[in-house]
């Protein structure tokens, strides 16, 4: 199909839904200018010898605690200096203006659906401003600066409570999802009318299984990505472009 079919079989999807589902992962962040995790552009040089897979493990927190906590003070830092984008409002508006029910299950653990307006949105991976202590758990409310520039090794702050280091609220690699919330966006998947998968590059499990839920469910799926994604087969409209771009003109199309 030509993307100006897709484009019109995504606008009657959106057109006839009442309750819709945006799967986001990185690509949804790229154009804010967070890097993505498969693009090394902007990982200010200094970690680019690391794996972002390995960096992102309780392991490599043990073994490195001043690397790693470098490397999320300086995201915490970019995420900070970042802005949500047309496609974050988009989002945001089909919701106020649109008189839809949307809830956004993301990946990112940034904060630019929430600061675009969104009201209600799964965090799977969880946030980065949300710390709290690697050894009882405790939160960490203590706030944190980042410094001017991305220095490599930085030690992380002590737990007020036990003295233990503290992490940054996300999940990392080999650690469990937050039960409640996946689960939570696991059944707005399965009573959605539309699922709009945004900037995935769908090989993280388990959210990456939440396209096959929709599927499983009847669920239509558009995929917006600039490239094809292993999920992209089973999704029924694909529209390769831009996520500010494809979402602005959906939007548009729909908010009278
Ligand atoms: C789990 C927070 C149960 C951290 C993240 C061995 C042991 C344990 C588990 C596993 C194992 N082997 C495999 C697993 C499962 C593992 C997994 O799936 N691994 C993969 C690599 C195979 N999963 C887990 O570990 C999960 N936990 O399974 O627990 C368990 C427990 C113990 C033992 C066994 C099982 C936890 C996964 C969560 C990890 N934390 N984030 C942090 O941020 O630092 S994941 C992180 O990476 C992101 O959150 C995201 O999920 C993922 C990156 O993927 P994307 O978001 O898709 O981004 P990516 O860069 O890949 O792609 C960007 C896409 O955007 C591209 O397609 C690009 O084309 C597109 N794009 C670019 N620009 C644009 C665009 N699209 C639109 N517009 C644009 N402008
Ligand atoms: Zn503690």
């Amino acid at each position: 199909m030509s993307d100006a079919s897709e484009v019109r079989v995504a606008v009657s999807l959106l057109e006839q839904a009442r309750r819709v589902v945006v799967l986001s992962g990185a690509g949804m962040s790229a154009e804010s200018g967070i890097a993505t995790f498969r693009s090394r552009d902007g990982v200010a040089g200094l970690w680019d010898q690391y794996d972002p897979m390995t960096l992102a493990t309780a392991q490599a927190f043990s073994d490195e605690p001043e690397l790693v906590w470098g490397w999320y003070l300086w995201r915490i830092g970019t995420m900070r200096a970042a802005a949500p984008h047309d496609g974050h409002h988009a989002i945001a508006a089909l919701e106020s203006r649109g008189n839809r029910d949307v809830t956004v299950v993301t990946q990112n653990v940034d904060d630019l659906h929430d600061r675009a307006g969104s009201t209600r949105v799964l965090h799977v991976h969880g946030q980065l401003n949300a710390l709290r202590c690697f050894d009882c758990g405790a939160t960490h409310e203590d706030a944190v600066e980042p410094p001017a520039d991305p220095v490599r090794r930085v030690p992380p702050p002590r737990c007020r409570r036990c003295g233990g280091l503290v992490r940054p609220g996300i999940v990392w690699f080999g650690e469990t999802l937050p039960a409640e919330v996946f689960s939570a966006g696991q059944e707005a998947v399965e009573n959605a009318d539309l699922v709009l998968l945004v900037g995935t590059s769908g090989v993280v499990y388990p959210a990456a299984g939440l396209p096959a839920v929709a599927r499983a469910a009847g669920v239509p799926v558009v995929e917006i990505n600039p490239e094809e994604t292993p999920l992209s087969d089973m999704c029924d409209v694909l529209l390769r472009r831009p996520a500010s771009e494809a979402l602005r003109e959906l939007a548009t199309a729909v908010i009278a």
